[in-house]
This record gives structure tokens, sequence and C-alpha cells, in this order.
């Protein structure tokens, strides 16, 4: 197997962390590069149930080194919780297997007080997952940001956080009614916590520098979703981070070079979890269908996810945002149990109708327009690829054809094994 992204096709959830456990069974090293604890990753093994939020989806596997690389957002009481979850799965971690780099940025305990915040009475709710991911980044972007590496000087993390908290005092005390802890608490907080991170902390560049040079297979893990991205996505109604593409180069600390496969994992259907426009959303008792099935809830918040049909426009966009070479799509067993199938295969929008979506478009009055085909009712037991109902394969060559790149991966299923490979 090449050096490989995984990356969320639609608006996150589609299955990624199942993905990426069963690829990082071939690969050397998994990076999470961008994104933090707002991310849910579910991986089920024999039956048992893990959900990561920060930790990559290759700790699973004895032989696979995690990194998280300088583009993620770091909650280091999130990190402690999920480094027992994942101790009581029986997995050991050990500075072996798991390296985090010096300079990710730290969520403080501001920046989730100003999320929660700003969600319950700021001017737009974008329906965060109140993780503080987004004013973290915020203060990364303004450089003021704690950095991982900050954590292990109190004196200097003193210094750092009171720069860091001056303004947040002065513009928001008042505005939100918060009450902020004061800088030697949050210092002396920080400070403890970055004891239990610290034997993992290294410098991570150097450390996949060193891996691509040595032709080590890399598995670059995203999370959420391209139509999630800072930039490329529905905004405001995003996320904060570079989920498409470029976020591995930037967010990883490796070369263009060093991605030879870009995999985007797509769910048969479409689900948005949090505010903004969703064309192909459906209101009726098919979506509740879909959603009670497919089990549709956050796996960090448990909230309802909003369910709808495949967007194919929407789609082709994110195919073209991160330069998609392959598919790899999810819950086909959902779709097995809805007696109905529509893929929607353009937009009418101000009298035009158009086939790829673009970020000129005001997705709130794009009308989706529908083609109807027969349902698929395929049983996966114990079946290959050639096995496919004519349905199933008709649906999968609608989408294919229009994306212009293969669907090589079919999941039916949570389980690592319920998993088809194609080409
Ligand atoms: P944030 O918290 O600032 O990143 O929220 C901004 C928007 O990004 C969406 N977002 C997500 N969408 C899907 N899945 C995510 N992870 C969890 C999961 C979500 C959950 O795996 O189910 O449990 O609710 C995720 N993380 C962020 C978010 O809904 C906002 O629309
Ligand atoms: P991620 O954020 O992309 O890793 O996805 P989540 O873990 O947030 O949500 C995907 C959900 O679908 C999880 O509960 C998975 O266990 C489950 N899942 C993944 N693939 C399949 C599939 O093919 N069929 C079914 N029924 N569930 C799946
Ligand atoms: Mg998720």
């Amino acid at each position: 197997m090449k050096t490989l992204a995984i990356i969320g096709a639609q608006w996150g959830d589609e299955g990624k962390g199942k993905i990426t456990d069963l690829l990082s069974e071939k690969c050397d090293v998994v990076v999470r590069y961008q994104g933090g604890n707002n991310a849910g990753h579910t991986i089920i093994v024999d039956g048992r149930k893990i959900v990561l939020h920060l930790i990559p989806s290759g700790i699973l596997h004895k032989h696979s080194v995690s990194v998280i690389g300088h583009g993620v957002v770091f909650e280091p009481e999130a990190f402690q919780k999920e480094l027992v979850t994942v101790a009581d799965a029986g997995i050991k971690v050990t500075s072996e297997n798991l390296k985090i780099s010096e300079n990710v940025t730290v969520i403080t305990s501001y920046n989730k007080l100003l999320d929660a915040a700003r969600e319950s009475q700021g001017a737009v709710k974008i329906g965060t997952t109140g993780k503080g991911i987004g004013p973290a980044y915020e203060d990364k972007i303004a450089r003021r940001a704690i950095k991982m590496k900050d954590l292990f000087d109190l004196p200097s993390l003193k210094i750092k956080l009171a720069r860091n908290l001056e303004e947040k005092e002065i513009l928001f005390r008042h505005r939100y009614d918060i009450a902020f802890p004061s800088v030697d608490e949050e210092a002396q907080r920080l400070f403890e916590l970055g004891k239990n991170v610290r034997p993992f902390v290294c410098d991570t560049f150097s450390y996949l520098d060193q891996a691509v040079i040595a032709g080590k297979k890399i598995l670059f893990e995203g999370a959420q979703g391209i139509l999630l991205d800072i930039d490329y996505g529905t905004y405001p109604f995003v996320t904060s981070s570079s989920t498409a593409l470029g976020g591995v180069y930037t967010g990883a600390g490796i070369p263009e070079s060093s991605v030879q496969e870009v995999l985007g994992i797509t769910k048969a259907y479409t689900t948005r979890v949090g505010e903004g426009p969703f064309p192909t959303e459906l209101f009726d008792a098919v979506g509740e269908q879909i959603q009670t099935i497919g089990k549709e809830f956050g796996a960090t918040t448990g909230r309802k996810r909003r369910c709808g049909w495949i967007d194919l426009p929407l789609l082709k966009y994110s195919v073209k945002a991160s330069n998609l070479t392959s598919i790899a799509l999810t819950k086909l067993d959902i779709l097995c149990a809805v007696d109905e199938l529509k893929v929607c295969v353009a937009y009418k929008y101000e009298g035009k109708t158009i086939d790829v979506a673009y970020p000129g478009i005001d997705l709130y009055k794009a009308e989706p327009v529908y083609k109807t085909l027969k349902p698929f009712k395929d049983d996966f037991t114990n079946k290959t690829a050639k096995d496919l109902s004519p349905e199933l394969n008709a649906y999968i060559l609608e989408i294919e054809t229009f994306l212009g790149i293969p669907v090589g991966i079919l999941a039916f299923g949570p389980e690592r094994k319920e998993i088809l490979f194609r080409k």
C-alpha cells in the first residue's frame, strides 16, 4: 500500500475511524494532523466499541506508531481520559508507539469557556462540539497560543498565559459574564497535566521526515470532513481547521510528494451535525429511519445527526478540493433497509442547473435535483465484490461516473471485517 491520506468527503462521521483502523494494519505510522477532541472516531473490534478523539486510530495495531502533528489542538485533560480508555481496551501506550508534537496548540480553560459562551449567547450559533476548538485556533492564528512545550516551564507558562488572557478579560468577561480562572490557577493546572503528556512529546517533524526518507508507509487520518474545512467548507458553519488535503502538509509537516493516495471516506447517504445548510436533508419518515437504524448520534457529544440523500454535486466539489483518488463508501447496510433510493445529481440554482457545488453557491438556495434508483437489498455475509446485486452495482456506477474516480472500498457494518475491496 502507498502512503495515504484518509479524508472525510462530506460533513464528517463517514466512518474514517473504521477505515483508518483497517488500513493501518498495513502501515508503519498513523498521523492526526488537524482538529482536536471534537473528533469522534469509532472502531468496533469483536463487538467491543472504542471511540477515539485525539489519539490516532492506528493505536489499536501494535506495530504502528501514532503521531499527533503540530496542526492539532490538544486538550491535555481529554488526553488523560483517553489514555485510560485505550488502556482499558488492553492497549499499551508508550513513548515508542505515541509521539506528540512539542508544537501542538494547547486548548485552555479560557478557550472552552469562550466556546460555550458564544454558542449560548453569541449572534450566530454554529452548533460546535463545545470543546474550545475555534477559540484555540484563534489564539494560534493570533500568535498568542500556548504550545505543548510551554507546559514544561511554570514561570514562563504564567507569563504566556497572562498575555493570552489579557484581551479576553477585557473583551469577554463582561460581554458574556464569564468567570475565567486566574492565570495562576490555569498555569498550575496545565503544568500538572503537562507532566503526564511529557513522556510522549517530541519533535514529530524530524520523526516524520526520517520516516518519509526511510520509505515507511504513512497514513494521515483526517478528522471532520472537507465540507467543514475553514476555507473550503460551508463557512461560517465549519470547524476551525484545514480538514481538506492541504491540512495534511501544514498540520503534519510533510512535503507534498509524501502523499500518494487520497481516500475520500463517503457515507452512502449524507449526515451533518450542528447548524448550516444541507440541501439534501430529509425531514420525513425516511430521514428518521436512516437516523434511527444508522444510529446517527454524535460520537463526541451524543447529538442527533441530521440525515439526507447522497449529494453528488457536493461530493464532486470535495473530489476537486482534495484531489481525491478513490472513495470508500460506508454504511451501505443502512440503505439496504430503506425502501427508497435517491441520488442528488444537480442543483437548480438561480435559474440554472449546476452539477458541481462551488464556493460561490448559497447552499440554502440550492434546490436538489434527484435521480430515483431501484433500492438495493444486499446481504453481504460471505460475499465478495462480484456478488453485489445489480441495484447496488448501479448505485456505485452512478457515483463513480459522476465523480470520475473509483469506489474502491465498500463498508456494510461497523465491525472491522465488514468490508469489501473492489479494486
Ligand atoms: P467545532 O467544535 O468548533 O469543531 O464545531 C464546528 C462545526 O464542526 C462540526 N464538527 C463535527 N461534525 C461531525 N463530527 C464531528 N465529531 C463528532 C462525531 C461530533 C459530535 O464524531 O460525531 O459528537 O457532535 C465534528 N466535530 C466538529 C460541528 O458539529 C460544527 O458544525
Ligand atoms: P468518523 O468520525 O468518520 O470516524 O465516524 P464516526 O465514528 O463518528 O461515525 C461513524 C459511525 O458509523 C460509527 O458509529 C461507526 O461504528 C459506524 N460505521 C462505520 N462504518 C459503518 C458501516 O459500514 N455500517 C454501519 N452500520 N456502521 C458503520
Ligand atoms: Mg466522528
